[in-house]
């Protein structure tokens, strides 16, 4: 199966490198006349079925790309349960629309979430937040993992490209750090030379995971691309791609080697301690210069991506990208590199060949990595000790490669069941490749991608299912669900919101009218609302039924409003009533036999 493939995507692959490289980006030309390879028959001792009335073995959680959302699945089966608003307007829970969620989101509601992390104790998951990024606004948001819902956005100053997100792994998320991955000015008001790109800078940021305030910000010289922390919390990583300072594609790949930048933050913590930064708009600022101590720059071939540490806490792999190759960085050995004893380049104890365009490596726990290689659409499974034993002193034949998948064309990211923790267990892994091209029915010009679920528990990888993805996760992680599950609940309690309704009444203040609404199928605590054009008008609706899993919906016609409203739950909307005449505000939430009564009238009286 894997020969049509590699006629057809390899010479693609290198193509669509070199037209990067010349400049010419964007011309992914496929190849017609193909037939699709056969469905490989599954050989797999997983349950890869979930049958009616069974539960999923693992949450996914999957960034939505520039959807703006986060995605919750379940897997092996792949189906998806939820879209979590996160960046975007959402009608169908009224995310945006709320003044709830827009005084978190403002009026930017678009994003480009790539990375999602959960909290830790110990070096796996607690079950409480995860974080994502937003790459093109420079925001961070929590999503509290008790309701599955966003509960904080952080703007990030200075910043531009808001890439790769990690949060601290030991003792417990203290820290969650944030690379820009676009150099940008400081201070980006449009005054002194913003062409010149020698004055831009890099910025690695440090945010308080519980109060969701920036700590302090990096400075360094190069971009930071993806991020990822150590298992001891002393050290984060950041791949560099662009350590010549460039501003353009050329100029961002002039020179053989960049960086994987290491941050210490012992040393972070002492220069905070003793007065070592600047202030600049509120937020401490720290030099991460190549001299400055607090940092090392690791030289690693050209324009690496991904950089994930192994669930031992032994090893840092910077992904190749440009390169064919990872490179093994020992984590043992950075302290040595940080006191000046060895050189940084002594801290890299591999760097095998694996395969073309290297993104993001995860890992199975038993000693092996598998990296998705976006030009040959692969994921090579590699044992990482090999890798080391064979390392400058390669015989031929010598391989660390154990095996290859064939994957369904230009994967990005790829990742194991709870790979990201020391409790990686190497059942499954997914591969989220950016082109679906003819495994499902044609949708028009913008095509599902196609993540792919693998069996990785035995020596061979098998591919057990496709599944159309919409617009456009990036990467995920697998939580085992007995991590989640019994943190999910089916309400919040109902005085977490200040505003929660416990009686219906409509008060006036001035032009200022708030009404206040219970919802309890079928009915609302009022039937009639009456307010005057141009009044300011604030509905806060509360969800009273004490039924699990019955939500309420409130439509209100012709005003551009909807929202949905879960059990126990309040939210609530600000609106000027400019245009008079009778309005049916309307449950949208099927939620009752009589749900389609359940509704009331908002009645705005003309000026004159
Ligand atoms: S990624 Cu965000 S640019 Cu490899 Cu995580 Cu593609
Ligand atoms: Cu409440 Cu439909
Ligand atoms: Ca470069």
């Amino acid at each position: 199966m894997s020969n049509n493939r590699e006629k057809v995507m390899r010479p693609v692959g290198v193509a669509l490198l070199i037209g990067v490289v010349a400049g010419v980006v964007g011309s992914l030309v496929l190849a017609n006349g193909w037939a699709p390879p056969p469905v490989q028959a599954a050989k797999t001792t997983l349950r890869t079925e979930v049958r009616p009335g069974e539960l999923d073995d693992y949450y996914g959680f999957f960034s939505g790309g520039h959807s703006g959302e986060v995605r919750v699945l379940g897997l092996p089966s792949m189906r998806v349960f939820k879209r979590i608003p996160v960046f975007n307007i959402d009608s169908g829970s009224g995310w945006g629309i709320t003044n709830e969620s827009r005084a978190m989101l403002g009026d930017t509601y678009v994003g480009d979430t790539h990375h999602v992390h959960g909290s830790y104790t110990d070096g796996t998951y607690n079950g409480k937040y995860l974080w994502v990024n937003d790459k093109a606004n420079n925001r961070v948001a929590r999503i509290r993992v008790d309701l599955l819902e966003v509960d904080t956005i952080l703007p990030i100053p200075h910043t531009q490209g808001s890439h790769g997100i990690f949060p601290q792994r030991a003792p417990h998320t203290e820290w969650v750090i944030l690379n820009s991955e676009f150099r940008a000015p400081l201070k980006n008001d449009g005054r002194g030379d913003p062409v010149d790109a020698s004055t831009y800078t890099g910025v690695h940021t440090i945010i308080d995971a519980e109060k969701m305030e920036i700590i302090a910000q990096v400075m360094v010289p190069t971009n930071l691309d993806l991020a990822a922390t150590d298992y001891s919390g002393r050290y984060s990583f950041a791949t560099s791609y662009n350590s010549e300072g460039g501003a353009t594609i050329s100029e961002m790949l002039a020179k053989d080697r960049d960086y994987l930048v290491v941050f210490d933050w012992d040393r972070i913590k002492e220069a905070l301690a003793s007065g070592k930064f600047n202030v600049v708009d509120g937020i401490k600022m720290l030099d991460g210069g190549l001299d400055s101590g607090l940092t090392l720059y690791i030289p690693v071939p050209k324009n690496p991506h991904g950089v994930n540490v192994s669930p031992d806490g032994k090893y840092a792999i910077a992904s190749g990208k440009v390169s064919p190759t990872a490179s093994v960085i020992s984590i043992e050995k950075l302290a040595d590199a940080f006191d000046g004893k060895i050189e940084p380049k002594d801290t890299i104890v591999a760097e095998p060949e694996i395969g073309l365009g290297p993104l993001h490596t995860t890992y199975d726990g038993r000693g092996n990595a598998y990296t998705s290689l976006f030009i040959d659409s692969q994921v090579v499974k590699w044992n990482i000790q090999k890798a080391i034993d064979i390392y400058g002193n390669t015989k031929p034949g010598d391989t660390a490669v154990v095996d290859r998948l064939d994957v369904h064309y230009q994967i990005g990211h790829t990742m194991a069941s709870m790979a990201e923790t020391k409790e990686a267990d190497g059942n499954f892994l997914v591969a989220l490749n950016k082109i679906s091209k003819d495994r499902f029915l044609n949708v028009g010009p913008i095509k599902p991608e196609n993540d792919q679920l693998v069996d990785i528990s035995n020596e061979k990888m098998v591919l057990v299912k496709d599944e159309p993805a919409y617009i456009e996760p990036h990467d995920c992680i697998i939580v085992r669900r007995d991590i989640i599950e019994p943190i999910v609940k089916h309400r919040p309690r109902m005085d977490e919101h200040p505003l929660a309704v416990t009686e219906s009444g409509i008060e006036r203040d001035g032009k200022k009218v708030t009404v206040r609404v219970t919802a309890s199928a079928p009915v609302y605590g009022l039937q009639r609302v009456e307010v005057n054009e141009g009044d300011e008008v604030t509905f806060i609706v509360t969800n009273n039924d004490e039924i699990p899993d019955l939500a309420h919906g409130f439509a209100i016609s012709n005003y551009n409003i909807n929202f949905a409203v879960g059990p126990f739950q309040t939210k609530s909307v600000t609106f000027t009533a400019d245009k008079p005449g009778m309005h049916w505000i309307y449950c949208t939430n099927f939620c009752h036999a009589l749900h389609l009564e359940m509704r009331m009238r908002l009645i705005v009286k003309a000026k004159a």
